[in-house]
């Protein structure tokens, strides 16, 4: 697919509000670009997006219908939208800080009843948009606004967390893991019930440039070093799996 293709999916005169280096811009093309390979018409579907730089993903990005909702509540406003609507094919598409922290209990209980609405969550590992605060997918450690001497506490595994809940489908990959996050979409989008993606989607601007990832490839470099597939996790020690991210596929035996 070129450019040229995709451009009919972005709203007409959009200026990409995305910093330089910015994960979200990659994932916006990767969602896109799921969507046209399963040849879904763009006009069957809603985008529901919250608060923060993930939430631009959709609106004003796309080119179809959108809700740009309240901070946190983009998993309510879509579960309203599909049960008035449930031809709607929902997708949301939000950040960490919105999906997990401010709109966590939505998120649980949205895979608690299995709603039929794909969930990509644009993880930076920070809130991106108010300066770089720490969230709870940040890795420990990590130096943020609010963790001057380094974040104390162990991040969220949230895949783990929504499947425990009940969701059909949960995955984990790095934005530049293109073709993993492509099918990862299309397949999302093909099952029946609350299937969720959590896209690692670096943020030079706020998290690198406090953790002294001084360019745009360090910065991906620090998650490139981090991420280990589900099947190479299998064979490392508590020890050597400190700090690490597992990407995958998950699924928790009921789908
Ligand atoms: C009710 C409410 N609380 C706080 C804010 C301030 N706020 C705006 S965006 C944001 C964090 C967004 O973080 P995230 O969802 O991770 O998105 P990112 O900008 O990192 O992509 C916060 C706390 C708000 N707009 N509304």
């Amino acid at each position: 697919m070129t450019d040229v293709d995709l451009k009919e999916y972005l709203r007409p005169g959009v200026t990409l509000p995305f910093c330089p280096g910015c994960g979200h811009r990659s994932l916006l093309r990767l969602i896109l670009r799921a969507i046209y390979e399963l040849g879904i018409n763009i006009d069957d579907m809603l985008f529901v997006s919250g608060i923060g730089c993930g939430g631009w993903i959709a609106s004003p990005c796309i080119n179809g219908d959108t809700l740009h909702t309240l901070h946190g509540r983009s998993l309510a406003f879509a579960t309203g939208a599909k049960m008035f609507n449930p031809k709607l094919k929902t997708m949301v598409i939000s950040g960490d800080g919105d999906l997990i922290d401010i709109g966590g209990n939505h998120l649980i209980h949205a895979a608690r009843r299995n709603m039929p609405i794909t969930t990509i969550c644009a993880d930076n590992v920070n809130y991106g948009q108010t300066g770089g605060q720490a969230c709870s997918t940040t890795p420990k450690g990590a130096v943020t606004q609010t963790t001057h001497e380094g974040n104390p506490y162990y991040p969220f595994d949230i895949c783990k967390l929504v499947n425990a809940a009940g969701a059909a489908y949960t995955a984990r990959y790095l934005v530049t893991q293109t073709s993993e996050v492509i099918s990862s979409i299309k397949k999302a989008l093909q099952i029946e019930g609350f299937t969720f993606i959590d896209v690692i989607s670096p943020c030079p601007t706020q998290f690198g440039r406090q953790n002294r990832l001084d360019t745009t490839r360090e910065a991906y470099k620090f998650f490139e070093d981090r991420c280990v597939t589900k099947e190479d996790a299998e064979g490392l020690s508590p020890a050597e799996m400190e700090g690490k991210i597992i990407t995958g596929e998950f699924s928790n035996g009921r789908s």
